[in-house]
């Protein structure tokens, strides 16, 4: 049983997560930074403990003084929501030496999961699909480019502890691939303090296509569909939606089933998130795999009814799940589009700054998640998303028309945002009939704006 909550996060999602408590009868702590005094979730918790200075590192990546608002507070069990602390196998594992409940898997879990190469190893002995590549850590561009040889190029250079694109580098021959495996290297050993590297067969023009798997502490395993995600930049991603395009039933049934399999394969227990790339002809190969809450579940929630933050908390309380396989049904069409303080005319440069007038759309299929409100001072410290507005139709066309009509009514004054570039995005001929691909904005000029290749 979890009586008292601690939130080890900020934001919409911070938010996300008091509301799902407050419905189930949980109290709830909030931890803030100095930055962060005025922010909705602070003011939203039953309780909230200023953990800091504005500064991530000072505050919301600090472990012990998290640990610290925790034990003052008496809370139970920590929600990391996304970001920050929430795939760091250390944290989960300080939480369950301090018997506290982590609302996530298993802190060796998590960590396998995060080595990359170990990840891909489990899936393709479960019999999972992966990309042809190496099973073994690559230690220097000389053995580096003869396995690529074998594999076939393109090839892609991947961190084992990467993720998010760091440490990650392309090559189109052998020519290129001294240059992209040093410069992959280096910047792993920076980012991640570990050079280990591997290497796969780059897949081009694939679809970024995510099954949200449910896994609770009895061995049931079950997928809610698929999430594509496809329009991102700089591996941020802009506009997801449920179901995909591109995936039939037929497909989803295969995905599904190996999501299911991978989570197995993890000792998977909690919400977590497979990754694939899907080629146009149907392959599809497994990726990684997230073992948090993402920003994007909302469209999962909305086509499928779960309230998946609450399907955390029951999971990490010991409950089963409240649904199974069959009970799973897609309803409907549910897009989400982030709305930053950005600017896309100067390369999406942030944009702090106060909220000066502010009109966020409703009314039937729109939901928005957020922390702002009018006189909200944006802190420089944080990433830049604002909102999420989330619609749902009947059928992805009427999604479309809803988001348009939806990002159309936003006001936010005093900042600048990506609404517009949004809007133009969902305007786009090639959006609207699904041709889409995880190079979608760089091949697309949109409002004017296109991004250049990273
Ligand atoms: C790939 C790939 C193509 N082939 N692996 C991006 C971050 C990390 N999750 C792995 N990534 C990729 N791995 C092979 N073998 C292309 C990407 C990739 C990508 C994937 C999903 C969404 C956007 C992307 C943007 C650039 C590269």
């Amino acid at each position: 049983m979890i009586r008292k909550l601690l939130i080890a996060n900020r934001g919409e999602i911070a938010v996300r997560i008091i509301r799902a408590c407050r419905e189930m009868g949980i109290e709830t702590v909030a931890v803030y930074s100095e930055a962060d005094r005025e922010s909705l979730h602070t003011q939203l918790a039953d309780e909230a403990i200023c953990i800091g200075p504005g500064p991530s590192s000072e505050s919301y990546l600090n472990m012990e003084r998290i640990m610290s608002a925790t034990m003052v507070s008496g809370a139970d069990a920590i929600h990391p929501g996304f970001g920050f602390l929430s795939e760091n196998a250390r944290f989960a594992e300080i939480c369950e030496q301090c018997n506290v409940t982590f609302v996530g898997p298993g802190s060796e879990v998590i960590r396998n999961l995060g080595n990359k190469q170990i990840a891909r190893n489990t899936m393709k002995a479960a019999g999972v699909p992966v990309i042809p590549g190496t099973d073994r850590p690559i230690p220097d561009a000389k053995t580096g480019a003869r396995e690529a040889k074998k594999i076939g190029y393109p090839v892609i250079i991947k961190a084992a502890l990467g993720g998010g694109g760091k440490g990650m580098r392309t090559a189109f021959s052998p020519e290129e691939f001294e240059l992209a495996f040093q410069t992959a290297q280096k910047e792993a050993q920076i980012a991640f303090g570990d050079g280990t590297m591997y290497i796969e067969h780059f897949v081009e023009h694939p679809r970024h296509i995510e099954f949200q798997i449910l896994a609770d502490s009895q061995g049931h395993v079950i997928h809610l569909g698929e999430r594509d995600c496809s329009i991102q930049r700089n591996h941020q991603k802009m506009i997801e939606e449920s179901p995909s395009a591109a995936v039939s039933e037929k497909l989803r049934n295969q995905m599904g089933k190996a999501a299911v399999k991978a989570a197995k394969a993890a000792h998977y227990v909690n919400a977590g998130t497979i990754e694939f790339l899907l080629e146009k002809n149907g392959n599809f190969y497994f990726m990684e795999m997230n073992t948090r809450i993402q920003v994007e579940h909302p469209v999962t929630e909305w086509v499928t009814g779960l309230d998946l933050v609450k399907e955390q908390i029951r999971i990490a309380s010991g409950e089963a799940l409240s649904v199974t396989q069959k009970d799973v049904k897609i309803q409907g069409h549910a897009i989400e589009c982030r709305i930053n303080a950005e600017n896309p005319r100067k390369n999406f440069r942030p944009s702090p700054g106060t909220i000066t007038a502010l009109h966020l759309p409703g009314g039937q299929g729109i939901r928005v998640d957020t922390g702002i409100y009018t006189g909200y001072r944006i802190p420089p410290y944080y990433d830049s998303m604002l909102a999420k507005l989330i619609v749902h139709g009947e059928n992805r066309q009427d999604a479309i028309a809803k988001m348009k009509s939806a990002l159309g009514e936003v006001i936010i004054d005093g900042v600048d945002t990506n609404v517009d570039y949004q809007f133009d995005i969902l305007n786009d001929p090639d959006f609207q009939s699904g041709n889409l691909d995880i190079e979608f904005l760089s091949t697309h000029e949109i409002g004017g704006v296109r991004i250049n290749e990273v």
